[in-house]
């Protein structure tokens, strides 16, 4: 087959000086960090979804997308087509790993049975395609979102029906994304959420996905599937209320039906925006119940409302991003899965290139400004300095949970009105930041 992107070569580093846009400026992947190449910190990971089947259309107008590999048939034949296109790419990006929904990469049969057929000779094809290349799979998924069938949702659907069809669709998935030796499964609640309260049963539909989500981790255990399982918060869009709306939501709903310690999170830049938070938050706040897994980096736009998923170019995002998995030590099963798509407006293949370069650049340089911060010191001990007074003997009482109310009044009356406070310093930190940027 002839190559989709002919006049790409192997995107090599060129260095901060290069004027090439098809060489990185920061990324070099085996430069070492901290005692760790770029490319095991960052553990970049490019989605099919985007990627390679979204003709970039939006509410307003269909897609613009030129896909020449993609004849629109929407055969099988063409999606095996699109596997070879899909590995030149992520190989020639240098892309450790890759993520797909069972329809990105499969198309839909008459029936279930049809479309796990479906599915299996495209796996295949993949398969081959991972073993060529050494390109891994970062985590699998099933859409549960865009048949009509998933009007109401799936393991939130009032239709037993849709639940039973949306449970043998991640089955398949499961297996699939275990064949290929994903090193994670996804759970993103396409639906599962309402428009309306009027006609929602809430409880009814919560014990469902917590039942749903259980089935899932009893299957994993009897295909030994290891990988963790990832719920993607996302507050709204597309309906207005989606139960898995931020990190500290879904925390709730994985503890309160047992399901915590089976899952980890994949906190998404953009659903954190929606969700009126940063990212950062998201991420210290995942971290907080050691359940933070995997980042879908991204970004959105403030001035547009929805979730745009554009590439992440912000290195401020970025440092943030990095300080917090450095501080939790690393990335393992999880990685930098760039689940972002080109603007309508850059419909050419090429752009889908200086998009990823772009984003795996600004995700270097913020590795590389974080390392420094940590290596410098000075923010850590601004915050631990903070917090000094807690090193007295009724902090530790307090901390250990031994202390009442009355140690609390004891020591009021005697240090009487509070003149201990100290200033929080923000603009001298933000200033202290700005040195490594
Ligand atoms: C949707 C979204 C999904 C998930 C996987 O906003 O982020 O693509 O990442 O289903
Ligand atoms: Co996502």
């Amino acid at each position: 087959m002839a190559e989709a992107f002919p006049d790409v070569k192997k995107i090599v580093y060129g260095g901060p000086k290069s004027r090439n846009p098809l060489e990185f400026k920061h990324y070099n992947a085996t430069e070492m960090v901290g005692g760790k190449t770029m490319k095991d910190h960052l553990r970049f990971s490019v989605v099919y979804w985007h990627t390679f089947s979204n003709p970039l259309g939006d509410p307003f107008g269909m897609g613009t997308a030129l896909r020449p590999w993609d004849d629109n048939s929407g055969s099988l034949a063409n999606a095996i087509k699109k596997v070879k296109v899909a590995f030149e790419f992520i190989e020639k990006l240098g892309a450790p790993y890759y993520a797909f929904h069972d329809r990105d990469v499969s198309p839909e049969g008459a029936t279930i049975q049809e479309s796990h057929k479906n599915l299996d000779a495209v796996a295949r094809a993949l398969k081959e395609e991972q073993d060529r290349t050494g390109v891994k799979l970062l985590w699998g998924t099933a859409n549960l979102f865009s048949n009509k069938r998933f009007m109401h949702g799936a393991a939130t659907s009032p239709n037993l029906d849709v639940f039973a069809f949306a449970g043998a669709q991640v089955k398949k998935a499961m297996e699939v994304t275990h064949e290929l030796g994903g090193e994670g499964y996804t759970f993103w609640g396409g639906r599962e959420g309402y428009s309306t309260l009027w006609n929602t049963d809430m409880k009814r539909e919560l014990d469902h996905l917590a039942a749903f989500l259980h089935m899932a981790v009893d299957y994993k255990k009897q295909i030994g599937f290891a990988g963790p399982f990832y719920i993607e918060p996302k507050p709204m869009e597309p309906t207005k209320h989606q139960y898995d709306s931020d990190a500290e939501s879904c925390l709730n709903f994985l503890r309160t039906y047992g399901l915590l310690p089976y899952f980890k999170l994949n906190i998404e830049t953009n659903h954190a925006s929606l969700a009126g938070h940063e990212m950062e938050h998201e991420l210290r706040i995942s971290m907080a119940s050691d359940a933070l897994g995997s980042i879908d980096a991204n970004t959105g736009d403030p001035l547009v409302g929805w979730d745009t998923d554009q590439f992440p170019t912000d290195i401020y995002l970025t440092t943030k991003c990095m300080l917090c998995i450095l501080d939790m030590g690393g990335l393992t099963t999880g990685g930098v899965n760039f689940d972002a798509k080109v603007r309508r407006e850059s419909f050419e293949p090429i752009d889908l290139f200086h998009a990823h370069i772009g984003g795996m650049d600004a995700f270097a340089r913020g590795l590389k400004i974080a390392h420094a911060i940590r290596e410098d010191g000075r923010l850590a001990s601004f915050v631990k300095d903070r917090y000094a007074s807690w090193n007295s003997d009724l902090g530790k009482t307090v901390e250990s949970g031994k202390a009442s109310f009355a140690d609390l009044e004891a020591h009021a009356f005697k240090a009487g009105d509070v003149t201990s406070n100290v200033s929080g310093r923000q603009e001298m930190l933000e200033n202290l930041v700005n040195e490594f940027v």
